[in-house]
């Protein structure tokens, strides 16, 4: 069976509703470490280290990756990025850690919902995959 992130692959951006939009709406549920009226942030389902967490904007407003941000996303993106160093901090990560932001099929974005990737609790490498 193609694994997620082959999936990904082949995936298309689109428009469509994610399951983002499940987790949002708690239809579907995720471990929740910080939320607000804005953000969301929530554990991955399949972790790339101790920690990994997605931070997502509770309204995608056309924004499923960072390639289509307009100048209205500024105030998001910028929160987006604030609230993972917040969630980071909350999560120990005073060593460091790695935020990713996968876009489109070369970036192996899987979910069109744009979101941030915070992941530590490890040594990471340089260069990515
Ligand atoms: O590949 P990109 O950058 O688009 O990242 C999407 C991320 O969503 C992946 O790291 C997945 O592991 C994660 N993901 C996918 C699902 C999911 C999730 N994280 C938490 N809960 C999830 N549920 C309930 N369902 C998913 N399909």
């Amino acid at each position: 069976m193609a694994s997620e992130k082959e999936a990904a692959l082949s995936a298309t951006p689109s428009d469509a509703p994610t399951i983002f939009d499940k987790i949002i709406s708690k239809e579907i549920p995720s471990t929740v470490v910080y939320e607000d009226d804005k953000v969301l942030a929530f554990r991955d389902i399949t972790p790339q280290g101790p920690v990994h967490i997605l931070l997502i904007p509770k309204v995608r407003d056309g924004l499923t990756g960072l390639s289509k941000a307009e100048v209205r996303h500024i105030d998001i993106l910028g929160r987006l990025l604030y609230t993972a160093k917040l969630v980071a901090k909350q999560e120990g990560l005073d060593e460091g850690f790695r935020i990713v932001i996968n876009d489109g099929p070369q970036g192996c974005q899987s979910v069109y919902h744009i979101h941030v990737h915070l992941i530590g609790g490890r040594q990471m490498n340089w260069p990515p995959g």
